[in-house]
């Protein structure tokens, strides 16, 4: 199949599924062409199936916003017309559902004869639960979904909501997020302790795009009671709105020492691999990439019960979920999971087995099999 890709570079889950996804297609013999504004972060790869196609913004006197739903829905339509794309894939239904669909009525337009790409439009959140839940946004993205071909949610939770937000008249296929576990597993190498300055202490970790959801203040003050403890770091990694405010907290704390922030990385699983414990304490997550991918890497996780948390991660098997905001539960569990060696290698094992329940492989064979029946309908 020749197949487009739409999505955000930056850092972020739907970055990486889109991408993940890509080089996976590419690597079955599929084209594979991504439509972006920059590089996206995980791509870091030449294969002679994978194209890239520069969003370009372009800036007109006059008009202050930079038109980026249509030079994208431009670049589309040209590369559909020139590549007989059979399949766009949107990640996100705004902006990028929409811009497919403008795309697919510029080719309709200039040549109705021809036999028009398919759209599949996946959700994975923000376009739900945030621009969703501003009413002035609702009638737009419920037609992003209801004139896809085809629409997937990377949960039952996020299925669950667009239904119950939208009443959407397209059913909506659940393809949950994946990991590649033959590049996320555990091999803790010393060197990376040592280039950290970390000797023997318990190292606590968080992966994010630092936005409000992720509550890294929360972060912040459920490392710090662990300090009173236990001998433990917090890695920070990733970068976003809330790091000063992180950074204010935990000088307030005079827990500087114990905290590191290492800015976006493209490689976590040196990381993962001497992490013992993962904290995600979001107030709404529509699947949770990091903790999924932590949990390849044998790092049990503390997490919300929120959002698509429940649907892999198990508690007391996997590591704990906690009602958002229960600061005190989460900074429990952490303790024992951090104090108790028995029950944290029980844990670590059981992470990494339930990892491989979302291996690339086979999600990555469900969305092929999601084109062939968009091709065929
Ligand atoms: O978590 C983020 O802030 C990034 C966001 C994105 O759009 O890249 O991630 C969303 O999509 C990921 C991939 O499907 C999911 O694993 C994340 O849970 C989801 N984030 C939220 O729902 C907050």
């Amino acid at each position: 199949m020749k197949i487009g890709i739409i999505c955000h570079p930056t850092y972020g889950g739907s970055g990486a599924v889109a991408t993940e996804l890509g080089k996976a297609l590419a690597a079955k013999g599929h084209s594979v062409h991504f439509f972006s504004q920059s590089v996206p972060f995980r791509l870091g790869t030449f294969s002679r199936n994978i194209f890239y196609h520069e969003v370009e913004l372009k800036h007109y006197p006059l008009f202050e916003c930079s038109f980026y739903s249509l030079v994208l829905a431009s670049k589309i339509a040209e590369v559909a017309f020139y590549e007989k794309l059979d399949v766009v894939h949107a990640h996100y239904a705004i902006p990028h559902a929409l811009s497919a669909m403008l795309a697919r009525q510029m080719l309709e337009d200039k040549c109705p004869d021809t036999k028009c790409f398919k759209l599949a439009t996946t959700l994975h959140g923000t376009d739900i639960t945030v621009v969703g839940a501003d009413r002035g946004m609702q009638d737009v993205v419920r037609l992003a979904i209801n004139k896809s071909d085809g629409v997937t949610s990377v949960s039952e939770y996020l299925k669950d909501e667009t239904v119950r937000m939208f009443s959407p008249t397209k059913d909506i296929t659940v393809i949950s997020n994946f990991v590649d576990t033959s590049l996320f597993f555990r091999s803790p190498k010393q060197e990376i302790r040592e280039q950290l300055g970390i000797i023997d202490e318990k190292i606590v970790i968080h992966i994010s795009n630092f936005r409000p959801v992720k509550c890294i203040g929360d972060i912040i003050r459920i490392f710090n009671a662990l300090t009173k403890r236990v001998e433990t770091t917090l890695l920070l990694v990733g970068d976003g709105p809330e790091r000063s405010e992180a950074e204010i907290l935990v000088r307030e704390f005079g827990i500087a020492d114990r905290v590191r922030f290492l800015g976006k990385l493209d490689d976590i699983v040196p990381l993962l691999s001497i992490a013992d414990l993962m904290l995600m304490p979001s107030n709404v997550e529509s699947f949770g990439l990091a903790a999924l991918e932590a949990m390849a890497c044998g790092v049990p996780v503390v997490a919300t019960m929120a959002g698509g948390f429940p649907e892999f991660i198990v508690p007391g098997t996997h590591g704990y979920l906690l009602s958002p905001g229960d600061i005190e539960g989460m900074t429990e569990k952490a303790l024992l999971l951090l104090s108790d060696q028995t029950h944290w290698l029980a844990c670590s094992k059981a992470c990494v087995q339930q990892a491989k329940q979302y291996e690339t492989s086979s999600l990555v064979e469900q969305y092929e099999a999601y084109y062939v029946k968009l091709l065929e309908s």
